[in-house]
């Protein structure tokens, strides 16, 4: 296993290494009702738990100015493997955002859930209610696998469920075994005589966080090549025969170090349905053994691969499994973007995809959106599927139940994915401002307005109906993926972003920065430009990614520091 060299040790190995299998004094800095807060060690040391410590960053300064130490909650993250999971589990959830988070439930671009807001004290109860529902928060965070994605395509029922399965399976493989979890929030008792160990992570866990997808062509939505490993389906009538493997994406950059950078995996061969998760443990350990366990901004697996080599990595996995994948079969995307409206599946259920702005369901003066889906829970015998888009999915609907679903839908404003934008049905921001400590600009909060903005433009260009992605994250962490839009704003400074254009609209090119650390006037006056070009030149069914790569339009823009 790689080791930390000495002099060089980044603090949180010696964490991990301290931490006993994740328990740290986590049990006790819950107990402390003297602070809000938890010990410095075990806020790193949650975070495997599912938990972050955070301060409302809107009030930080004043209350800095006040002598006030700051407003400090928890973010909580629920595991929800695919995305898929029941109405008990969502009324479950939801009673936890009302009792005791922010009253809203926000839907991940990783097909989970988060909660905001969480007081100390009531985490533990939140924890179990989670827990209770049969769903989780370990692993949710923390340097090991994260939550599984899959593709959630109901539509295609028989092969989402194989492929589901698959993803469940190296989810629940490549979950830590560790027995903290559950005697920290369920209070069980470590049973005598028994010792922790974890047999795939050992007890320094992984050099950083790993992700992992599971791709259904044509869909995209996962964006199966940001992630440290993927496998995309293939399949022959409607039965899955096997996965093309990738490896070594990521999205994750700091502003002006070149040394990092998003990347898009390679796909490196093809495995049959019961090799995946030997696989899956294969790519992790060589990750465990050869990340960078000094450099947490170089830890990342894309950048083991990038200075090993891929011709290194067939050989440690040909050590590790005893054989070589198979070579890599054909496959094609059309798009990384949700299909809205109803669908009906080859068993004839139906199913519909909502459009839910970056993911948060919330009760405002507008719309009861929360209080919608709890009312379609409480009703809805299918399940729900969460999409990698932060939109969700009100599955397996029997034709009798269709009505009044939509009855739902219509009542509490849930269907606005009939009137909107195609550019806004292809948007995400990730949560930034005002919990997420990284971010340098805001992100969820602004977006929506900005689409106003930019609408005008399509509008004034007659391009209302053109699917285009757009993605805006608060920080170059790359949270919404921004690097796989055909236009990304990536957060700088208040009020200013890193402006990329040129993605693919099927999640395979990354885009590029065309100008830096611009505000919202510059913004829109280079797309007014670029969006009249493309009205103009653009050949017949090309997408906006694909016109600006032609016309070598965005690499003409010049780059422009403002700063
Ligand atoms: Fe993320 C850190 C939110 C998906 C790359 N991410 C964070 C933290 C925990 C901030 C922090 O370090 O304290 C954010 C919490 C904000 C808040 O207040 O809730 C946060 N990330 C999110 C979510 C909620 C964004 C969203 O709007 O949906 C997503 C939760 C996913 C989940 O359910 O597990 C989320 N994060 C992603 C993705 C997208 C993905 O995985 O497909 C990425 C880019 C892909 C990748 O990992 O390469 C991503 N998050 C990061 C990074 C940069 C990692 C890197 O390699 O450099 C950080 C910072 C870090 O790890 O140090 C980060
Ligand atoms: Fe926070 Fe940055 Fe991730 Fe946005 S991209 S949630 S600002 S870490």
């Amino acid at each position: 296993m790689s080791t930390p060299v000495a002099g060089k040790a980044n603090p949180m190995e010696d964490i991990k290494s301290a931490s006993n299998y994740l328990r740290g004094t986590l049990a006790a800095s819950l107990h402390d009702g003297a602070t809000g807060t938890i010990a410095d060690d075990d806020i790193q040391v949650s975070k495997f738990h599912g938990i972050y410590q955070q301060d409302d960053r809107d009030v930080r300064e004043d209350r800095r100015h006040r002598m006030l130490e700051p407003d400090h909650s928890f973010m909580v993250r629920a595991r929800v493997p695919g995305g898929v999971c029941t109405p008990a589990q969502w009324l479950a959830l939801d009673e936890i955002a009302t009792r005791w988070a922010n009253h809203s439930l926000r839907l991940t671009t990783r097909q989970a859930f988060q909660f905001h807001g969480v007081l100390k004290r009531d985490l533990k109860t939140s924890i179990r209610a989670i827990n209770t529902s049969l769903l989780d928060t370990i692993a949710a965070c923390g340097d090991v696998n994260r939550n599984v994605m899959c593709s959630p395509l109901p539509e295609l029922s028989g092969l989402h469920r194989q492929v589901y399965q698959a993803a469940v399976a190296v989810s629940e493989h490549l979950t830590p075994n560790t027995s903290a979890y559950h005697e920290i929030w369920l209070d069980r008792e470590k049973v005598a005589g028994t010792v922790d160990s974890e047999p795939i992570y050992g007890a320094t866990y992984l050099p950083r966080k790993f992700k992992i997808a599971f791709a259904i062509p044509p869909q995209n939505d996962v964006d199966v090549l940001a992630h440290d490993l993927g496998f995309i389906a293939t399949e022959n009538d409607g039965e899955l025969t096997g996965f093309n493997i990738t490896v070594g994406g990521g999205m994750g950059a700091t502003h002006g170090d070149p040394t990092t950078y998003p990347r898009l995996a390679d796909v490196i061969g093809w495995c049959s349905p019961k090799q995946v998760t030997e696989i899956s443990q294969a790519i992790v350990t060589i990750q465990r053994d050869h990340g960078d366990r000094n450099n947490r901004k170089h830890a990342r697996f894309k950048y083991t691969l990038e200075k090993h080599g891929l011709k290194w990595l067939h050989t440690e996995l040909e050590q590790r499994l005893g054989y070589t994948p198979e070579s890599a079969k054909p496959y094609v995307f059309t798009g990384n973007g949700d299909r809205f409206g109803w669908q009906q599946s080859d068993n004839g259920l139906w199913h519909l995809l909502l459009f839910t702005e970056n993911g948060r369901l919330a009760d405002t003066p507008i719309a009861s959106r929360l209080t919608g889906m709890r009312e379609i829970a409480r009703i809805h015998t299918g399940d729900f599927r969460l999409t990698p888009n932060q939109n969700v999915i009100i599955a397996n609907v029997e034709a009798s139940q269709k009505d009044a679903i939509d009855d739902l839908v219509k009542r509490h404003h849930l269907d606005t994915y009939r009137q909107l934008s195609q550019l806004r049905l292809h948007s995400m921001a990730c949560v930034a401002l005002p919990t997420c400590p990284q971010s340098m600009a805001e992100a969820e909060r602004y977006l929506p307005d900005l689409l106003g903005k930019i609408e005008d433009l399509l509008e004034l260009h007659q391009l209302r109906d053109q699917p285009i992605t757009i993605r805006m994250t608060g920080c170059p962490n790359g949270c919404a993926r921004p690097y796989l839009a055909e236009i990304g704003l990536v957060g700088k400074a208040p009020g200013r972003y890193n402006l990329h254009l040129g993605a693919a609209f099927d999640g395979t090119r990354l885009n590029q920065m065309v100008k830096e650390n611009i505000d919202e006037a510059e913004i829109l006056s280079t797309l007014d430009q670029i969006f009249g070009d493309y009205k103009r030149q653009r050949q017949e069914g090309e997408y906006f990614g694909d016109f600006l790569l032609r016309t070598k339009q965005a690499l003409q823009l010049e780059l422009t520091d403002n700063g």
